[in-house]
């Protein structure tokens, strides 16, 4: 392609408004443009690295038996009533209505649609499994749009849906498309790790994600040093070693502690590290059931393990109203777990058992009970993992200890079970003649957000480096002065070269200064430029190779042996 067809608007400034390098690069090589806050246009070139991306997924998805279809970006919103989501998502659903005030959404995620297709065409088990998949417009109306592509209220996903008529035939599916979810990131180029992710509202069972390892991903992955135990921060956990407690166990004792609400100042006051106190966090789960999670005064309750402890649909933290009606008018801050109303479940963490003589609020105003001793002076409805890992912790199998790091979510998969065919009564007959819901799975790769997690691993300050396998063009051509005869001649018998053999090249074919022709070449990140000067006339080029700046010269006869040594050995 000639580079004065190309639409690819290059800027010399960093614009101001872009935070990370991946926003910042896309805008200034030409990539992408705003027309919204969290609304882009993919321009030439993105788009040119999205359908090599989509090419590849589409590749791995059809080698274990995905089909692609294409499902409508407006739906109607009944459907989401009919699966209980349409008031769950609230302000992140686009709504509009259409000519008739009908209700009508812009499409978040295809689940519901998707079941709803089935429920009407598939009547037998005989037809099932399916893995159907489709690339399309996605819309949520995030709260904070931010960082270019990573977090958009418009994106291009890969949804596909999985149904069958048994666990056994989930499963089987489940790890297919993980394993070409690997190939797929591996091919991308992307630095990613799979980690075991809470089904949270999805209402599932198993979820995986797959996380781009970068420091600017909003995800914090957990890992060992020893082992390969990796998990995200909601799921993961540590291994506790219960002691037995030889110390004296002192009789409580209440002691007065004017205003002093939070665990540092009653820490503070009573001279004792925050690691001595009980910690109480009031919830409520699944809007009637008041729990209270215990946990060590220097750890955080983790809600999702809180919500999993008491087998609860969903959790959230109780309002200062609830905890003034629980506890008669009782001031946040002096909630603990001796002597709790009836009504209280309450839930410990591990690592209380082996807390001897610690302070907690004695469910009295500006009072603390000091010496309470686990097991003697209250008793959990029971003992449940749910704090917060934290760096250094001991690897749940024993290798090593804990680290995070950051990712950017470019995958998930889940296993849904009948989530959505029971709420949409979406049934087969099975072998025995039954009518059974169907089984489903669902999974997703942020197609758009995964572009600019490759610019995020894979940047320089000069521009982006893409990996060959996604990048827009092959090889880019870049005559100093295309005015000269030698070196427009050179230049199209290069064109003609590579393309015969199935590069795609980009001729910068622009009358414009050198400087700015590799300006915008380092921008572009074409991974091979081959820069045509003053030796044209005796067929030698220079050969750069964008990644490592490596730059050689070589005539033009030998040009294919040297790009063949030059990529084989990235
Ligand atoms: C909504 C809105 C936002 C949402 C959802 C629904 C996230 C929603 C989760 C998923 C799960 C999987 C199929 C492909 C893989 C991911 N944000 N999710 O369901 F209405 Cl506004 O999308 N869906």
């Amino acid at each position: 392609m000639k580079q004065s067809q190309l639409f690819a608007p290059t800027l010399r400034e960093t614009p101001n408004d872009a935070e990370v390098i991946s926003h910042q690069l896309m805008l200034r090589a030409g990539y992408i443009r705003q027309i919204s806050s969290g609304v882009y246009t993919y321009l030439p070139l993105a788009f040119r690295v999205i359908k090599k991306i989509e090419q590849i997924v589409r590749e791995e998805l059809d080698a274990i038996g995905g089909v692609e279809m294409l499902l409508p970006t407006l739906v109607p919103a009944d459907l989401w009533k009919e699966s209980g989501r349409f008031s769950t998502y609230g302000p992140e659903m686009m709504k509009m209505e259409d000519r008739n005030q009908r209700d009508f959404i812009l499409g978040p995620t295809h689940e519901e649609t998707f079941t709803k297709l089935i429920r009407d065409e598939i009547r037998s088990y005989k037809q099932l499994p399916l893995h159907l998949y489709q690339i399309q417009t996605k819309y949520r109306d995030e709260k904070r749009p931010r960082f270019g592509l990573l977090r958009c209220r418009e994106f291009i996903m890969k949804d596909a849906y999985t149904f069958h008529d048994s666990e056994e035939s989930l499963n089987e599916m489940y790890v297919q498309i993980r394993n070409a979810y690997k190939n797929i990131f591996e091919r991308v180029g992307l630095n990613f790790q799979v980690v075991t992710a809470d089904a949270g509202a999805m209402g599932g069972r198993e979820s995986q994600e797959f996380m781009a390892l970068s420091s600017i991903g909003e995800d914090t992955i957990v890992y060992s040093t020893e082992s390969d135990y990796v998990a995200n921060l909601e799921m993961a956990t540590s291994k506790f070693r219960k002691k037995t407690n030889t110390a004296i166990k002192h009789d409580k004792e209440l002691s007065h502690t004017p205003d002093m609400k939070t665990i540092e100042e009653v820490a503070n006051y009573l001279n004792v590290p925050t690691r001595q106190l009980l910690k109480a966090v009031l919830f409520v789960a699944d809007e009637q059931t008041p729990v209270m999670a215990i946990v060590r005064g220097d750890h955080e309750v983790n809600e999702i393990k809180v919500r999993m402890a008491v087998n609860a649909q969903e959790i959230a933290p109780a309002t200062d109203e609830q905890i003034k009606e629980l506890f008669d008018d009782l001031p946040a801050g002096f909630v603990g777990p001796v002597d709790v109303p009836e009504a209280v479940a309450v839930v410990a963490d591990l690592y209380v058992q082996n807390m001897v003589d610690a302070v907690c609020g004695a469910n009295q105003k500006d009072h603390h009970y000091i010496n309470v001793n686990p097991g003697k002076d209250f008793e959990p409805e029971k003992y449940a993992d749910i704090r917060m890992v934290q760096e250094g912790d001991e690897s749940p199998d024993g290798e090593g200890v804990l680290k995070f790091s950051k990712g950017i979510e470019v995958g998930h998969i889940f296993k849904l079970g009948t989530r959505y065919s029971e709420s949409m009564n979406a049934t087969v007959l099975d072998k025995n003649g039954r009518n059974i819901p169907i089984i489903m799975g669902s999974y997703g790769i942020g197609i758009s957000r995964l572009l600019s997690s490759v610019v995020e691993q894979n940047a320089d300050d000069q521009g982006i480096v893409w990996p060959t396998s996604i990048a827009p063009f092959d090889i880019h051509i870049i005559p100093i002065q295309l005015k000269n005869e030698d070196q427009a001649q050179l230049a199209s018998e290069l064109v003609e070269l590579f393309e015969a053999r199935g590069y795609d090249v980009l001729l910068d074919d622009r009358n414009e200064r050198a400087g700015v022709k590799f300006n915008d070449a380092e921008l572009f990140g074409i991974p091979l430029q081959i820069t045509i000067g003053k030796k044209a006339s005796e067929g030698i080029v220079e050969v750069t190779i964008r990644k490592t700046g490596e730059m050689v010269e070589t005539k033009k006869e030998d040009i294919l042996d040297t790009i063949s040594i030059l990529t084989s050995r990235d």
